[in-house]
């Protein structure tokens, strides 16, 4: 039997790196789309450069994609690029806009115009709930995004859905809710706390400086969601699918789980810094993810303080 090939946007980023290792032991040959830049930054791939192929492409520019399905002609598609960071997003809103909204519809229609068999993932968010209306949140819940990110995700998703009824195509919306890892960008909280837990305890930092330490949200596991965009894209029908926990926790919790691990005491720290808070916060998130349960038969395999645990040792090992 062929190969299945795979085209990953975003391949550099946090999830991308993760579904690539994953796809590559499932026997996939996987095409990574990468965006020009003057220095490489493939800090997250740099393991697996020489099993994967690494091609041009930006989601700015629909033909740039539009040459390279024709190329490669990959069976799935993981569209996964976007500019990801909510702050970022209110001081950079039509960019914001640009590439996590409309950039969708770009790769979308180059998917239907090379060819519409393909099957597409895109990656939705947690942020549309923003001000949720249900609690917890599922796939009929009402959206309420907080943020331009969030409102530009909400286009993503829709044009999905209707480019999945108005040409047939296989395309599926995966919600998925906070995930985090040691790949964790820095400026996310998660990894901002255990990066400034790790430099604290080796005496390198003596403060970390954080926003409203009382918002919650639902966090896992990067590793065990990238299973899930996969389950999505082998079923008989496309569909959305919420992927989370169905635990939530306070960036406070997170805090004392991360200091306490190395036996220190958050309190004694965390400075609370005007600049860290946002127009409007998204209070509370928390995901029920029965649905992907039941159909993907996926459920995530690392628990919270596990999680928080595991980045706090990964970054003592990386500022020794
Ligand atoms: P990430 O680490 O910020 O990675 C984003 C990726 O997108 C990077 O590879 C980046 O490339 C690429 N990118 C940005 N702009 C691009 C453009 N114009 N053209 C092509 N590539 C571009 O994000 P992540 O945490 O892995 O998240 C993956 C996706 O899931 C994102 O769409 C994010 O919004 C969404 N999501 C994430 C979470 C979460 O908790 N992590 C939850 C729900 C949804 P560079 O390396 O060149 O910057
Ligand atoms: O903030 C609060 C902040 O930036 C989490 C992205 O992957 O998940 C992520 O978006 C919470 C917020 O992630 C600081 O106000 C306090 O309430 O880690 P975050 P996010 O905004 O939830 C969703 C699902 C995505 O789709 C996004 O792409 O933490 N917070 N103090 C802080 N946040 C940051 N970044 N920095 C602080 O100092």
């Amino acid at each position: 039997m062929a190969k299945k090939r795979a085209l990953i946007t975003g391949i550099t980023g946090q999830d991308g790196s993760y579904l690539a290792e994953y796809l590559l032991e499932q026997g996939y040959d996987v095409i990574g789309m990468i965006r020009r830049s003057s220095t490489v930054n493939f800090e997250r791939i740099h393991h697996i450069q020489d099993k994967v192929t690494l091609v041009a492409g930006d989601l700015l520019d629909e033909v740039s994609m539009i040459h390279l399905l024709r190329e490669h002609r990959p069976s799935e598609v993981y569209n996964l690029a976007a500019q990801s960071f909510v702050q970022t997003s209110f001081s950079q809103p039509v960019f914001t806009g640009e590439v996590t909204g409309l950039g969708v519809t770009r790769i979308l229609d180059a998917v239907r115009v090379v060819d519409p068999g393909i099957r597409f993932y895109q990656a939705s968010s947690s942020e549309m709930f923003g001000k949720v209306q249900a609690v917890p949140q599922t796939e009929t819940t009402p959206f309420y995004p907080r943020s331009p990110y969030g409102v530009a995700k909400l286009y993503g998703h829709w044009i999905t859905v209707n480019y999945r009824e108005s040409y047939d195509m296989y395309a599926c919306s995966g919600i998925l809710f906070n995930h985090e890892s040691p790949r964790r960008g820095l400026e996310f909280v998660t990894r901002k706390i255990t990066n400034a837990v790790a430099r604290i305890k080796l005496g390198k930092d003596k403060e970390l400086r954080l926003g409203n330490l009382d918002a919650k949200r639902d966090w896992g596991y990067a590793k065990d969601y990238v299973r899930a965009m996969h389950l999505m894209l082998q079923q008989d029908t496309a569909d959305d699918y919420v992927v989370s926990t169905g635990e939530t926790y306070s960036v406070r919790r997170f805090c004392e789980i991360a200091f306490g691990h190395v036996g220190l005491n958050y309190q004694d720290y965390v400075v609370i810094d005007e600049r860290f808070y946002r127009p409007a916060e998204v209070d509370l998130l928390v995901g029920d993810p029965a649905k992907a349960a039941t159909k993907l038969g996926w459920k995530p395999e690392v628990s919270f303080e596990q999680l928080v645990t595991m980045m706090v040792d990964s970054d003592l090992q990386a500022n020794k």
